[in-house]
């Protein structure tokens, strides 16, 4: 198994709609674990593959308390929906920012395990939110695009300071 790197918006890189998976072999496998680790390691309860810049469409999630439920969903198609929920979100794309985002309340997906069968799965509450969060990444997607412009910018400006301050430089020597 193997951490993966995360992309962090603005990245380019995560504007990019991912390719269907063809066939689930034992490279799609590796990937999903590795995709596993890297999320438990963030940690985070999902990652979508567009954001370890692999451009397939694939997704993990957990969101159980003792991180002991993954699932694998390849090639996911939202069957039905119905009702709205609004709620906070956040991305291991777009760390520390939290906002809330409207999402249907209860969806029907179609997905591939990672045994190559399809299957469907019925979802709500978080696990629902969660779900349509990664497949927003799979087509380019984040959660701040739902912002309004002036949040997107402010935000934009305080990742800006904050990867500032890891690196050890203040703003005022940034400029
Ligand atoms: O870890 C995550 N938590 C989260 C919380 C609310 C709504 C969505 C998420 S997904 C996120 C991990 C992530 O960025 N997945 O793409
Ligand atoms: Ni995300």
């Amino acid at each position: 198994m193997a951490l993966l790197e995360i992309l962090e918006y603005p990245d380019p890189r995560l504007r990019t709609v991912a390719a269907p998976v063809a066939k689930v072999d034992d490279a799609v496998r590796k990937l999903a674990d590795d995709m596993l680790e890297t999320m438990y390691a963030a940690p985070g309860i999902g990652l979508a593959a567009t954001q370890v810049d692999v451009h397939q469409r694939l997704l993990v999630i957990d969101i159980s308390e003792d991180r002991s439920d993954p699932l694998v969903l390849i090639n996911p198609e939202i069957v039905t929906q119905s009702g709205t929920v609004k709620g906070d979100e956040g991305c291991l794309s777009v760390p520390e920012i939290y906002e809330a985002v409207e999402r249907a309340e209860c969806i029907r997906v179609k997905a591939i395990n990672r045994a190559g069968e399809s299957f469907e799965l019925d979802a709500e509450g978080l696990l629902a939110v969660c779900i349509q969060h990664e497949m927003d990444h799979l087509e380019g997607k984040l959660f701040v695009d739902y912002l309004s412009e002036m949040k997107r910018q402010r935000l934009k400006k305080k990742l800006a300071k904050a990867r500032k301050r890891d690196l050890g430089v203040t703003p005022q020597q940034a400029l």
